[in-house]
């Protein structure tokens, strides 16, 4: 795509000249090679204290600086691994029900991932030098970013657009990516990560979006701010109670389900099935299909493991469930983001 972009200085850049300043004051940043993150390549950190790779670091600021929000987008924010395939799912279907109804033999879902229906800024939009031209897209657009609340798009603040955000246990969240991130290792050769050299690295904060406590804590403080623009799920009450989460996350983005909807057609009750761990492993998206992304093609496949609370009492030691227990503790006490208070 050619186009550019007017500097402060007044002069056009280039999509090239501006993603090249970009990746020169992301290279000019602290960096941790593969072997003392948890990654395939080197995480850098952020200005604002996140870790990620290069590129998807890159594609968060051209995004800031390129992005216009519209009042009526939908921004899903997520940290890897804490439900984000999930909350896409629900959100796509519940957002398109009338265009595509849940059951239609043409429905998105049968032919691509959640990925591909909802995409990230920083992995498939804002990537490879491109500046993508979104104004096309019909309201309401839905976008996704694993980004802090401090590097989302100034755009989707000021436009007082919705965000919907997920958060999952760090234990459960720490296993997932453990195992996500070893898939890659694997595929490029590379050793695999014990679980618990990752648990220290996830401690420490070195991983990616991480640390997960600063993740969690901007977007719970946006929330109590801003109740009304951002919405707070956590993965294990959505597992408890998905239909009512189905029908929060309906009214919240202004797209409630009308009482014929929801007593007769049963809609929140189909949408939570179509999105179903169970029913979107059977998919043949699921199966067979890949998500492109700037750190190469994924298996769709790959975006589901278990899908269930507490998968980490099969992988962690006691001992280091604690040492992550008392972190958040510490870090989360007097919030009201600790379920004890
Ligand atoms: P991403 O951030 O890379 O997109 P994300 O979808 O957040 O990944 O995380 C994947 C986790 O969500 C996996 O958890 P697990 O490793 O503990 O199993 C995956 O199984 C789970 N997941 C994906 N889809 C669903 C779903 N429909 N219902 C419940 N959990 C799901």
């Amino acid at each position: 795509m050619s186009s550019s972009v007017d500097t402060q200085e007044g002069h056009a850049e280039t999509n090239e000249e501006l993603y090249q300043r970009f990746t020169n004051l992301v290279s000019s940043w602290p960096c941790f090679p593969p072997v003392l993150s948890i990654s395939v390549s080197q995480l850098y950190r952020h200005d604002e204290g996140w870790h990620s790779s290069l590129a998807p670091m890159v594609g968060t600021i051209v995004a800031d600086a390129c992005f216009t929000a519209r009042p009526s987008d939908i921004v899903v924010a997520t940290l890897p691994k804490s439900g984000t395939t999930w909350i896409k799912a629900l959100l796509y279907s519940t957002v398109h029900l009338r265009e595509h109804p849940v059951g239609s033999s043409d429905h998105p879902f049968n032919s691509l991932s959640p990925h591909e229906c909802i995409k990230f800024f920083e992995y498939q939009l804002y990537t490879g030098n491109k500046i993508p031209d979104l104004d096309e897209l019909p309201d309401p657009r839905i976008f996704a970013t694993h980004a802090p609340f401090v590097s989302l798009p100034r755009s989707v603040l000021a436009s007082g657009c919705k965000i919907v955000y997920v958060c999952r246990d760090p234990k459960d969240t720490l296993i997932s990516l453990w195992s996500f991130v070893n898939k890659f290792r694997i595929r490029r050769g590379l050793e695999p990560l014990s679980v618990e050299a990752t648990a220290d690295f996830f401690c420490d904060g070195v991983t990616l979006f991480g640390p997960y406590w600063d993740h969690v804590l901007g977007y719970w403080s946006a929330h109590l701010a801003h109740p009304e623009q951002v919405l707070f799920f956590r993965y294990e009450e959505m597992r408890r109670d998905p239909e009512a989460h189905t029908r929060r996350l309906a009214e919240f983005v202004g797209c409630p389900f009308s009482l014929e909807e929801q007593e007769e057609g049963g809609a929140v009750d189909a949408i939570v099935k179509l999105c179903s761990f169970e029913h979107m492993i059977s998919l043949q998206a699921t199966m067979c299909g890949k998500t492109d992304a700037v750190i190469g093609a994924v298996d769709n496949s790959w975006f589901f493991r278990r899908g269930v609370v507490a998968d980490w009492q099969n992988h962690l030691s006691l001992e280091t469930a604690r040492k992550i227990d008392a972190i958040t503790e510490a870090r989360f006490k007097g919030t009201g983001l600790l379920v004890s208070g």
